[in-house]
């Protein structure tokens, strides 16, 4: 764990995530949808870390790339060039934080950052963490629907585990949107829960899956629980959807650069 999901646990004060450790006596279609509430922001950093293969790993190479493929096209007050990034469906900002790690070249005078999550309870939380973390930064966390932004010149967007809570059928159209944002070689970081066109090996990478949960201490119930409650909110696209998709948003260079188990990480370049 880096210094910065250090910070992200102790500044979240995370409870141990119990959402789903309760018998479920109602039927299963009454059972509650999943939804990103008080409840969720509570127990998330706890959650998406026994959840989330390569979680730690995936935010942790975001400074790297940053250095990388940054080019500060952008300018900021009294015409400064900066780098305007988009940490889209940010939660608690953990992307936004593990960003900011001193690999990144990244300072208070060189980057902007625009955090944006739909869930109000979650903005609520985040803006407290990142300007405990980074009080001297241009940090701004919106409240909004990453379906209805207009997003201003960038280069550099995070979607870490967003694109998959969106109606399917919306997706294209910001990953279209994001493009139009993007700078010439500006890049796009998609992670996502996927699934394999290939019965048997989705098989073996759910069963995988529920082993590595299992092995992260949740119990039968609560990976059922969890099961039911993400159906219908979190629906996977193969790899092959989002390379075809990132393909069609307009990107001409994209690759699989993180794959653990049924999860996977995507760099698009503009
Ligand atoms: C991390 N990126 O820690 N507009 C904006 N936000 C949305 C929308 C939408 N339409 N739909 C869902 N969200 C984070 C983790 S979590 C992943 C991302 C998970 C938000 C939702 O409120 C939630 O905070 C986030 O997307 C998904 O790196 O919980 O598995």
């Amino acid at each position: 764990m880096n210094n910065n999901q250090n910070n992200l646990t102790a500044t979240q004060n995370s409870n141990h995530d119990t959402l789903f450790d309760k018998p479920f006596t109602t039927p299963l279609d009454q059972v509650a949808r999943f939804s990103f509430d008080e409840q969720v922001v509570a127990c998330f950093p706890d959650m998406i870390r026994r959840s989330v293969p390569g979680y730690g790993q995936v935010l942790a190479m975001l400074p790297i790339f940053a250095k990388r493929h940054l080019q500060f096209g952008q300018t900021g007050e009294a015409g400064k060039r900066v780098s305007c990034v988009y940490d889209l469906g940010c939660s608690l900002g953990g992307a936004t934080l593990a960003l900011l790690n001193e690999n990144s070249g990244l300072t208070a005078d060189n980057v902007q950052i625009k955090a944006v999550d739909i869930s109000p309870a979650m903005t609520a939380k985040a803006e407290t963490v990142v300007k405990d973390n980074y009080p001297d930064y241009d940090i701004e966390v919106i409240t909004a629907d990453i379906r209805e932004m207009e997003f201003e010149p960038c280069d550099m967007v995070i979607l870490n585990l967003t694109l998959q809570f969106l109606p399917p059928d919306d997706r294209l159209s910001v990953l279209q949107n994001i493009h139009h944002a993007l700078s010439d070689d500006g890049i796009l970081i998609l992670t996502e829960k996927y699934h394999s066109g290939d019965e048997q090996d989705e098989a073996w990478l759910v069963e995988r899956y529920y082993d590595f949960k299992r092995a992260n201490g949740y119990s039968e119930m609560e990976i059922s629980g969890k099961r039911n409650a993400l159906e219908n909110v979190l629906i996977t696209d193969t790899l092959e959807e989002h390379h075809q998709r990132l393909s069609e948003a307009g990107f001409n260079r994209h690759l699989t650069w993180f794959q653990f188990l049924n999860f996977a990480s995507m760099l698009a370049v503009k």
